[in-house]
């Protein structure tokens, strides 16, 4: 009789045990194409691991953040590659595990825009919530539930509507979006599979995390184009839905270091990163145009509200509600003592610092942009 707790894997590869196996150091990262997976691929290669990626197939280029690793594989033969695969194909990720056999599996790949979750309930609900599952049971199909460590990219999206602040490990979970709702599934089934197959499974509930490479229409990364392309001359307005909403932001690159630390402690467990500060978009706005010495006052109210320039009296920031979300995450406040505490992280860029890196280097693209039409 089959033993259907422990279900033998359908692909009999043979491995050595999970201590010899795991004396190689291999990633797999999906999303390695996002900011997160390519700040993460930097890490690992200075780390010395050899690191796979699961790019999706596109008509148009999208490997633009990891085009330098690429470029660089002649000076570290094999220890960067690329696959072609998607969350939403069980067959492939099989396959591309039974090839790669890695020692660590971040999942970070997700349709992981909240406004676009809404317009993309179910593909969102497919890939952020099912395909952790299918990655999941990709390991146990190969076999290698007791040799590979899994990280699952859980958000702060999950707290939602606030029960309470700051927000840690043991607050209850509200999703207010289809993405939340959808990397709610994933966090379980991390848990469940971690207590079921004994799997080395760890939820990172991360806060908002951003930088130069973060995706062009999440709020900070669309307020620092566009503080840069106003100063130039290039836009007039920048257009924005809520500018109440308080976010814990901190900067990426200390993030997916955190990332790492969770896959080296001796037993898995779910941690929280975050700054344990709070600040409102409308501030993010008067940091970044103050770097550039612009002073941002407000006018008007609700959506009539405007920013103007200080100095010329101008309207630079304008409300338009197709921003708003039909059901809004209002405030969020991490308490990363956990992490802090038995990881030893530590985030290392304060607030200020992380707005004036997002300016100047959208600043300086901008610039580089004009001088190479001209
Ligand atoms: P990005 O949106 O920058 O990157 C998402 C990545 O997922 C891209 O590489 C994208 O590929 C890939 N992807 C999208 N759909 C699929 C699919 N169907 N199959 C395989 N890959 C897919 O996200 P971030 O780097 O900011 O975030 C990384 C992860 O962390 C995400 O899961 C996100 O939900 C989560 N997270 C992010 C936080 C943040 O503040 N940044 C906070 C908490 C959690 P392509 O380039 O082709 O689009
Ligand atoms: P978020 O990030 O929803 O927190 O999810 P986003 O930057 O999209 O929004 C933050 C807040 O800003 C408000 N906002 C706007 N947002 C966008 N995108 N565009 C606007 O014009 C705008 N105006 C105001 C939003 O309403 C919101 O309150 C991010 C993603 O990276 C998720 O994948 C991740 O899980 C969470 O962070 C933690």
């Amino acid at each position: 009789m089959s033993d259907t707790h422990t279900h033998a894997p359908f692909l009999k590869l043979h491995l050595p045990s999970p201590e010899e196996y795991r004396s190689r150091k291999v990633a797999l990262i999906s999303g390695i194409t996002g900011q997160d997976g390519s700040y993460l691929a930097e890490l690992l290669l200075e780390k010395g691991y050899e690191v796979h990626g699961i790019i999706r197939r596109s008509s148009s280029f999208n490997t633009n953040r990891v085009q330098h690793l690429y470029a660089d594989q002649h000076e570290r033969p094999n220890k960067f590659k690329l696959h072609y695969g998607d969350l939403s194909d069980s067959t492939n990720l099989v396959y591309i595990l039974a090839q790669v056999l890695p020692t660590e599996i971040y999942n970070l790949g997700a349709q992981s825009h909240v406004k676009v979750s809404f317009e993309m309930a179910e593909y969102t609900a497919d890939v952020d919530g099912l395909g952790t599952l299918r990655l999941l049971d990709a390991i146990r199909t190969v076999g290698l539930e007791k040799h590979v460590r899994f990280y699952q990219a859980s958000t702060s999206e999950l707290y939602g509507k606030v029960v309470e602040t700051p927000q840690s490990e043991t607050t209850p979970f509200y999703p207010r979006s289809p993405y939340g709702v959808a990397k709610l599934y994933a966090y379980w089934i991390t848990v469940n599979y971690r207590e079921a197959y004994g799997m080395y499974a760890c939820n990172g509930i991360l806060f908002n995390h951003e930088s130069p490479r973060r995706g062009r229409t999440f709020v900070t990364r669309k307020i620092s184009r566009a503080v840069a392309d106003i100063t130039l001359g290039k836009q007039h307005c920048l257009y924005l839905g809520n500018l109440d909403a308080q976010r814990d932001w901190g900067h990426a690159k200390d993030y997916v270091e955190g990332m790492w630390m969770m896959m080296q402690q001796p037993q898995p467990e779910d941690f929280v990163l975050a700054t344990g500060e709070t600040h409102p978009v409308r501030e993010f706005v008067e940091k970044s145009f103050a770097v550039l010495g612009v002073t941002i006052k407000w006018r008007g109210s609700g959506v009539e509200e405007e920013g103007y320039n200080a100095q010329t009296g101008t309207t630079v920031v304008r409300v338009d509600p197709q921003y708003f979300r039909p059901a809004e995450v209002e405030l969020l406040l991490g308490n990363p003592t956990k992490a802090e505490r038995l990881l030893g992280w530590k985030r290392k860029v304060d607030f200020d610092s992380l707005v004036k890196e997002m300016v100047l280097a959208d600043l300086k693209a901008s610039k580089s942009l004009v001088e190479d039409q001209n």
